[in-house]
């Protein structure tokens, strides 16, 4: 760990953060990156607001306006909202074939946008209640939505590795064995156009990601019909640790509208228990189940260490964050540097996230553990030396899938650059 950026470091990449997201600025919504990414994506939007929230507060509500806009009839916000189509991605709209009032996928994201319009609130007080008023019945239809159609003993699940945005974890390696893959004939990826193969998912893996699609889109994505027979039902601690704060934060939220929070709050205790169902009592740590085979799979990830960011101090999860953190120059590899399945450059087997360091250095913060300051100025030490990646090699640094990455750049004008811990009331 070592000692801040210069102030001269700081403004330079200050300026360069804020360069990347007026360059990814489709105008109303950002892309998370120019090329690779060119729709606007859920959890990627609620990063960008933050960053935005830096130097443009109106832009930072107008990305969640945007997206929320996209909210389907049954309350889902989709995954990626595809706003104008571009043929340099794929699957695109014809193949999902999303039923909502723009054209999106029929699945979900990690519900981080809660948790960071009450970040946009807190930053400005004269217009919060004005800017999220209108979004409070939304969001608290789209966390009805969770309760009601992903829920397995208390814990969230998802129905697609892409629901919770950690698309080839080894987390999932079981489940996804499981899942028999149709014959999808010839198609044709465009990620590995853009990024190199090694960094990327295998074929093995798209086959069952286009799987999952053609199945929802043939069912409409209409959930009551596809619960009972979806062949990939994962309980998560991304979701579960994300939607558990997001029901705290949205609570909140509705307190300061004046609002009834009487249902919101009923949905803590439920994630609460769930989450303690997601407790591998072998390994000692906060793990995946697949709820279709009952199987564990015995992973430390870097969504494990999402229960403080929920609110949930486990003893045993310290010295795993330690352990994983000493095996690696830097923190948190999204997989167990001591299993076999990890792999430093390709994608969630390994890499470094930002903004899951992020949420797990806060919620260190919260319960008074160093570890969270220590992390955060790691996370800025990374950005320093090796620019605004998607995500990085922990082992060596080095810059990883797309460049000029938005919520990398958020993540740092929010929280990472030292001038952010100065400014913002809420970093350690
Ligand atoms: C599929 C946009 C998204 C992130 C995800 C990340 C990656 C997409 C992909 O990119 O997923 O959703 O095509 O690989 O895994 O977390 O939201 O940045």
């Amino acid at each position: 760990m070592t000692m801040d950026a210069q102030p001269q470091t700081t403004q330079r990449l200050d300026q360069e953060a804020r360069d990347i997201m007026i360059r990814n600025d489709r105008g109303g919504y950002s892309v998370p990156t120019h090329g690779l990414y060119p729709y606007q994506w859920n959890w990627d939007s609620a990063f960008a607001a933050i960053g935005y929230a830096a130097f443009d507060m109106d832009r930072a509500w107008i990305e969640l306006e945007t997206l929320m806009a996209a909210q389907w009839h049954d309350g889902m916000v989709p995954h990626i909202v595809f706003h104008e189509v571009d043929p340099g991605y794929f699957p695109g709209p014809d193949i999902w074939g999303g039923v909502g009032p723009v054209p999106s996928t029929g699945i979900s994201q990690p519900p981080v946008a809660a948790s960071m319009a009450l970040r946009l609130w807190d930053n400005d007080p004269e217009m919060g209640a004005e800017r999220f008023l209108p979004m409070f019945d939304g969001f608290v239809r789209w966390h009805r939505w969770f309760m009601d159609w992903r829920l397995h003993d208390g814990a969230v699940c998802i129905t697609h590795p892409w629901e919770s945005g950690r698309d080839n974890t080894p987390d999932w390696d079981g489940a996804m064995a499981n899942l028999i893959p149709r014959d999808l004939g010839e198609y044709q990826r465009r990620d590995t156009g853009h990024v190199d193969a090694s960094m990327r998912p295998h074929k093995s893996d798209y086959d069952r990601y286009l799987t999952l699609v053609a199945i929802g889109h043939e069912a409409r994505w209409e959930q009551g019909a596809l619960h009972a027979s979806w062949p990939f039902r994962v309980a998560d601690p991304t979701m579960t640790f994300i939607l558990l704060r997001a029901h705290r934060d949205l609570a909140e939220l509705g307190r300061r509208l004046g609002r009834d929070v009487s249902e919101i709050e009923s949905w803590i205790p439920i994630l609460e228990a769930g989450a303690e169902t997601l407790w591998n009592p072998e390994l000692k740590t906060y793990d995946v189940r697949d709820t279709l085979s009952g199987e564990w799979s015995c992973c430390v990830s870097n969504a494990s260490f999402l229960c403080w960011w929920a609110g949930i101090d486990r003893a045993e999860m310290l010295p795993h964050l330690r352990r994983v953190n000493r095996a690696v120059r830097f923190g948190v590899p999204s997989h167990d540097p001591e299993s076999p399945a990890f792999e430093a450059k390709r994608y969630w087997r390994g890499p470094v996230w930002a903004m899951l360091n992020m949420l797990i250095a806060e919620g260190l913060d919260e319960f008074g553990y160093d570890d969270g300051a220590l992390l955060r100025q790691n996370t800025a030490r990374m950005i320093e030396e090796n620019g605004f990646a998607e995500y990085f090699d922990p082992i060596t640094g080095a810059p990883a899938g797309g460049q000029n990455f938005t919520w990398t750049a958020a993540i740092w004008l929010d929280w990472a650059s030292p001038r952010a811990r100065e400014e913002n009331r809420w970093a350690g």
